[in-house]
Protein backbone atom coordinates (compact mmCIF):
# COMPACT_ATOMS: atom_id res chain seq x y z
CA UNK A 1 0.00 0.00 0.00
CA UNK A 2 1.46 3.09 -0.95
CA UNK A 3 1.14 6.27 1.50
CA UNK A 4 1.82 9.53 -0.08
CA UNK A 5 4.89 11.81 1.39
CA UNK A 6 2.64 14.27 3.26
CA UNK A 7 0.36 11.90 4.72
CA UNK A 8 3.16 9.85 5.78
CA UNK A 9 4.63 12.90 7.73
CA UNK A 10 0.83 14.36 8.55
CA UNK A 11 0.43 10.89 10.36
CA UNK A 12 3.51 10.94 12.31
CA UNK A 13 2.85 14.79 13.39
CA UNK A 14 -0.53 13.24 14.72
CA UNK A 15 1.14 10.71 16.23
CA UNK A 16 4.17 12.54 17.86
CA UNK A 17 2.02 14.96 19.27
CA UNK A 18 -0.57 12.22 20.92
CA UNK A 19 2.57 10.46 22.58
CA UNK A 20 3.85 13.76 23.22
CA UNK A 21 0.71 15.11 24.97
CA UNK A 22 0.07 11.79 26.71
CA UNK A 23 3.39 11.66 28.14
CA UNK A 24 2.80 15.59 29.73
CA UNK A 25 -0.38 14.91 31.59
CA UNK A 26 1.72 11.36 33.32
CA UNK A 27 4.27 13.94 34.09
CA UNK A 28 2.33 16.55 35.00
CA UNK A 29 -0.13 14.28 36.98
CA UNK A 30 3.06 12.15 38.75
CA UNK A 31 4.66 15.70 39.37
CA UNK A 32 1.52 17.16 41.08
CA UNK A 33 0.46 13.93 42.84
CA UNK A 34 -2.53 13.92 41.26
CA UNK A 35 -3.99 10.83 42.13
CA UNK A 36 -7.71 9.43 41.88
CA UNK A 37 -10.24 9.61 44.93
CA UNK A 38 -8.31 7.39 47.17
CA UNK A 39 -8.52 6.67 51.24
CA UNK A 40 -11.65 8.37 51.80
CA UNK A 41 -13.04 7.61 55.45
CA UNK A 42 -15.35 5.11 55.77
CA UNK A 43 -17.93 5.28 58.87
CA UNK A 44 -20.52 2.60 59.59
CA UNK A 45 -24.26 4.31 58.71
CA UNK A 46 -25.88 2.77 61.53
CA UNK A 47 -22.83 3.78 64.45
CA UNK A 48 -22.97 7.27 63.16
CA UNK A 49 -24.42 8.51 66.20
CA UNK A 50 -21.97 6.83 68.40
CA UNK A 51 -19.17 7.43 66.25
CA UNK A 52 -16.68 10.28 67.04
CA UNK A 53 -16.56 13.24 66.04
CA UNK A 54 -19.82 12.49 64.30
CA UNK A 55 -22.18 11.86 67.73
CA UNK A 56 -21.34 15.48 68.10
CA UNK A 57 -21.84 17.47 64.91
CA UNK A 58 -20.91 20.97 64.34
CA UNK A 59 -18.02 23.15 64.74
CA UNK A 60 -14.80 22.74 65.98
CA UNK A 61 -12.07 25.08 66.09
CA UNK A 62 -8.36 24.30 65.34
CA UNK A 63 -5.13 25.38 66.77
CA UNK A 64 -4.48 27.01 63.40
CA UNK A 65 -7.01 29.36 63.55
CA UNK A 66 -9.40 27.03 60.60
CA UNK A 67 -12.94 25.09 61.48
CA UNK A 68 -14.13 21.72 60.92
CA UNK A 69 -17.58 21.40 60.29
CA UNK A 70 -19.02 17.45 61.35
CA UNK A 71 -22.35 17.34 59.49
CA UNK A 72 -24.45 14.18 59.55
CA UNK A 73 -27.14 14.21 56.64
CA UNK A 74 -30.34 12.43 57.12
CA UNK A 75 -34.01 12.54 56.09
CA UNK A 76 -34.71 15.38 56.06
CA UNK A 77 -32.45 17.12 57.68
CA UNK A 78 -28.55 18.60 58.57
CA UNK A 79 -27.67 18.52 61.70
CA UNK A 80 -26.53 21.11 63.02
CA UNK A 81 -29.16 22.76 61.05
CA UNK A 82 -27.20 26.32 61.67
CA UNK A 83 -23.66 26.79 61.97
CA UNK A 84 -21.98 30.48 62.85
CA UNK A 85 -18.37 30.91 61.32
CA UNK A 86 -16.34 34.40 61.67
CA UNK A 87 -15.78 35.81 58.06
CA UNK A 88 -12.76 34.81 56.16
CA UNK A 89 -12.72 31.52 58.66
CA UNK A 90 -11.22 28.55 56.93
CA UNK A 91 -13.70 25.94 57.35
CA UNK A 92 -12.59 22.40 56.05
CA UNK A 93 -16.55 20.00 55.94
CA UNK A 94 -16.55 16.50 56.81
CA UNK A 95 -20.16 14.99 55.86
CA UNK A 96 -21.76 11.66 55.63
CA UNK A 97 -25.19 10.47 55.80
CA UNK A 98 -26.77 7.57 57.99
CA UNK A 99 -29.64 6.66 55.60
CA UNK A 100 -29.85 7.49 51.68
CA UNK A 101 -27.62 9.61 49.50
CA UNK A 102 -28.29 13.12 49.96
CA UNK A 103 -26.63 16.40 48.68
CA UNK A 104 -24.49 19.31 50.53
CA UNK A 105 -24.57 22.53 48.04
CA UNK A 106 -23.57 26.06 49.50
CA UNK A 107 -24.68 28.00 46.50
CA UNK A 108 -22.47 31.14 46.16
CA UNK A 109 -19.65 28.74 46.82
CA UNK A 110 -17.87 26.14 45.16
CA UNK A 111 -18.87 23.72 48.01
CA UNK A 112 -20.75 20.87 46.53
CA UNK A 113 -20.79 17.19 47.93
CA UNK A 114 -22.91 14.13 48.14
CA UNK A 115 -23.54 12.91 51.50
CA UNK A 116 -23.06 8.88 51.06
CA UNK A 117 -24.09 6.52 53.52
CA UNK A 118 -20.88 4.23 54.52
CA UNK A 119 -18.58 7.49 53.85
CA UNK A 120 -17.27 10.97 55.15
CA UNK A 121 -16.94 13.62 52.26
CA UNK A 122 -14.74 16.60 52.88
CA UNK A 123 -14.19 19.86 50.78
CA UNK A 124 -12.77 22.81 52.44
CA UNK A 125 -13.86 26.62 52.21
CA UNK A 126 -12.95 30.05 53.26
CA UNK A 127 -15.94 32.44 53.72
CA UNK A 128 -14.76 35.84 52.57
CA UNK A 129 -17.86 37.32 52.58
CA UNK A 130 -20.44 38.00 55.59
CA UNK A 131 -24.27 37.21 55.33
CA UNK A 132 -26.17 34.06 55.84
CA UNK A 133 -25.91 31.21 53.12
CA UNK A 134 -28.48 28.50 52.59
CA UNK A 135 -27.11 24.75 52.44
CA UNK A 136 -29.11 22.88 50.60
CA UNK A 137 -29.96 19.01 49.65
CA UNK A 138 -29.17 18.91 45.39
CA UNK A 139 -29.72 15.11 45.48
CA UNK A 140 -33.34 13.58 45.46
CA UNK A 141 -33.55 11.82 48.90
CA UNK A 142 -37.55 11.31 49.19
CA UNK A 143 -40.73 12.97 50.20
CA UNK A 144 -39.54 15.70 52.47
CA UNK A 145 -36.53 16.54 49.96
CA UNK A 146 -37.58 20.15 49.23
CA UNK A 147 -37.66 20.99 53.04
CA UNK A 148 -34.17 19.77 53.48
CA UNK A 149 -31.87 22.59 53.80
CA UNK A 150 -29.43 24.26 56.46
CA UNK A 151 -28.40 28.04 57.37
CA UNK A 152 -24.19 28.86 57.48
CA UNK A 153 -24.01 32.29 59.08
CA UNK A 154 -20.86 34.10 58.34
CA UNK A 155 -20.41 37.12 60.67
CA UNK A 156 -18.37 39.89 60.29
CA UNK A 157 -14.85 40.53 62.05
CU1 LIG B 1 -32.64 15.68 49.46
Amino acid sequence: MHIHRYERWWMTFGITMLVAFLALLAFAAVENSIVPPSGMQQIDPKLVARTPPFDHPGLRRLSDGSYEAYYVAQVFAFDPPLLVIPQDAKVTFYVTSTDVVHGFFIPGTAVNMMAVPGWVNTQTHVFRRAGEYLLICHEYCGIGHQSMFGKIEVTKR
